[in-house]
């Protein structure tokens, strides 16, 4: 049985993983799970009933980072971690302070900026002092010289790709400013959107952002 990713190809988290696994030319299929529902098949390998989670021929792995690791040491080949221990803990710090200060945090304003919702404008504020603190941080960790932990693309590579964009344009979209801007984050993503595989995945987010807002618009008219 070969690796399964499952979830949808509109999430930042299952394409930190999907990137990757194509990366790394590892083979895998992808099993289509949308979120949002109890139904077994999601929460039986999935108990937050998150998206993406791994269907391993062992059993099945939840959350992005533990999938990226098992993902790293099942397949040595092409190695996206250093040998180095500090300079893998480098990588593997920058991708909390990205997951943690920046897209979860970013994530609050996903309802407004995204999904036709309201966020109130206490939470707003709340959010745009995070979002600074978390961006101070990371711009003393991030690299850029050319990837986002150094001369090598690395996880934390498969991370920004991902995670940066939907910061960036929730922020431009609420505050009517990019909270990345003065980081060199435009350029590196526009030198990232020229490696074939983030193109594939990229073609890929477009079309499931498509069906999952029509899906969407068609349980909002359902209700
Ligand atoms: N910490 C999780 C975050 C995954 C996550 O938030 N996935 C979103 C889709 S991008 C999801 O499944 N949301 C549905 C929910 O939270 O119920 C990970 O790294 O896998």
């Amino acid at each position: 049985m070969t690796l399964k990713l499952c979830g949808f190809a509109a999430s930042n988290y299952f394409n930190k993983v999907k990137l990757q696994l194509l990366e790394k030319d590892v083979p895998f299929a992808e099993e289509l799970v949308w979120t949002g529902n109890t139904h077994p098949l999601l929460m039986d390998r999935s108990p937050m009933g998150k998206v993406p989670f791994l269907d391993t021929p062992s059993g099945p792995i939840s959350e992005s980072s533990a999938c990226a690791e098992y993902i790293e040491a099942a397949y040595p080949q092409r190695p996206l971690l250093p040998a180095d221990p500090l300079a893998a803990a480098k990588v593997r710090e920058l991708i909390v302070y990205m997951e943690l200060h920046l897209e979860l945090v970013a994530r609050e304003l996903y309802p407004e900026a995204f999904f036709g919702g309201k966020v109130s404008d206490g939470l707003k504020e709340r959010t745009r002092k995070l979002l600074h603190k978390g961006v101070n941080g990371f711009s003393k960790l991030a690299k850029f010289s050319p990837f986002v932990a150094g001369p090598e693309f690395t996880l934390a590579d498969c991370a920004a790709v991902t995670h940066l964009p939907l910061v960036s344009s929730a922020s431009k979209i609420i505050y009517g400013e990019d909270v990345l801007a003065g980081l060199p984050v435009r350029d590196y993503l526009k030198a990232m959107g020229a490696r074939p595989h983030v193109q594939t995945v990229n073609a890929d987010r477009k079309a499931s952002t498509e069906l999952m807002l029509s899906r969407l618009a068609s349980k909002a008219k359902a209700a």
